[in-house]
């Protein structure tokens, strides 16, 4: 494996990050600059255009990484390949928007692994929880020989996967009170992604799940459909879930990576080159989304709480206690994921951890 994403990151745009401003939790994210654009032009036949759907709002780290991968891409090719991207599922939601690209609709999308589980069952492994306790910990898995197997399973059903980004960790949100233990969820609709595990967490710690489409879900928690819903704080900010969750718990419960995949069709329409060109592309991209989600957590999470959400910050002990309630799913779990990739990912951990 090269080295670790941050150095790989960090190397490419030494100070440009420094440029980062304060921002209230109301007001739009102020993003960091792009980086530059290293690596030389790439020569090939052809004019191509990529519409690139996702499902989080333009004001999100994701949106942030589209917008480089965008600059990435028209730059070293010359302007032979344009890139135009569509926020806010604009397009259509994770399992719509992919099966567009199958359908050759659509060039390319980057949902998070959870709803896609139907297609790819080992995506699951990732919907455990607690499974990485640092994000670096994900990064190793995922930039390493597991992560590759997985981009290359996932190049099927008329699809090619080129590379990982970061959804990140989930944080629970309701609009009832303060979750400090899991007894505070007896009866609290919970929204969940359309994800059996997901729903399995939920059931365990005793609330009452439902799984929805990121798509429908501010209308649903505006309208008290459900109660609540997780995400990581960047998204709940991004999507202004602030404005109608009054309680977050720091839970850091499920780490989800996002996955960047290309149409196969269109795929198979473009030079050798250019399809490299793509591939680095995506590499770099989810590098700085990786980047600017980590840079910006802490930040926007005491902007959450200037906006007036009261965060319950968990101490190790109140999180073993969900951190045990949950310890079953990795059993009832096991035989669908594979006992193997779940006992080589929590070796990795574990051998990080010393
Ligand atoms: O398209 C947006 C989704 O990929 C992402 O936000 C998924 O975390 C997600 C959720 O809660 O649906």
């Amino acid at each position: 494996m090269t080295t670790t994403t941050t150095t790989r990151f960090v190397s490419v745009v030494g100070g440009a990050v420094l440029g980062l401003t304060a921002f209230s939790a109301s007001a739009a994210t102020e993003m960091p600059p792009l980086p530059e654009v290293k690596g030389e032009k790439v020569e090939a036949d052809g004019n191509f255009k990529i519409k690139f759907s996702i499902g989080t709002t333009e004001s999100g780290a994701q949106y942030r990484g589209l917008e480089y991968f965008e600059k990435i891409v028209e730059q070293r090719s010359d302007g032979n390949i344009q890139v135009e991207l569509f926020p806010g599922a604009q397009l259509g939601d994770d399992r719509q928007a992919t099966s567009a690209l199958q359908s050759g609709t659509l060039e390319m999308t980057m949902p998070s692994t959870s709803p896609l589980v139907n297609m790819f069952p080992e995506f699951a492994v990732f919907d455990l929880p607690f499974l990485f306790p640092q994000p670096e910990m994900a990064d190793a898995v995922l930039d390493g020989e597991i992560g590759q197997q997985m981009l290359e399973d996932a190049s099927s059903q008329g699809l090619v996967a080129i590379g990982w980004g970061e959804n990140g960790y989930r944080q629970l949100t309701n609009s009832q009170h303060p979750v400090e233990e899991p007894a505070d969820l007896d009866g609290l609709k919970i929204r969940t992604m359309e994800n059996d595990l997901h729903l399995d967490i939920w059931r365990t710690l005793g609330a009452n799940p439902t799984p929805m489409s990121f798509a429908e879900l501010f209308t649903a928690l505006e309208q008290g459909v459900v109660d609540g819903q997780e995400n990581p704080w960047i998204t709940i900010e991004s999507s202004k879930f602030n404005e109608v969750q009054d309680y977050a718990t720091e839970t850091n419960h499920v780490y989800t990576p996002f996955i960047t995949l290309v149409s196969a069709r269109f795929w198979d329409r473009l030079p050798e080159d250019y399809q490299q060109l793509l591939r680095d592309a995506a590499t770099e991209m989810g590098d700085y989304q990786r980047h600017v989600s980590r840079t910006l957590n802490d930040q926007i999470k005491q902007d959450l709480k200037d906006s007036g959400m009261q965060i319950t910050e968990l101490t190790p002990e109140q999180v073993k206690v969900f951190q045990d309630k949950l310890e079953p799913v990795y059993e009832d779990w096991r035989d669908q994921i594979g006992g193997e990739l779940i006992d080589d990912i929590r070796a990795q951990v574990e051998q990080a951890q010393e």
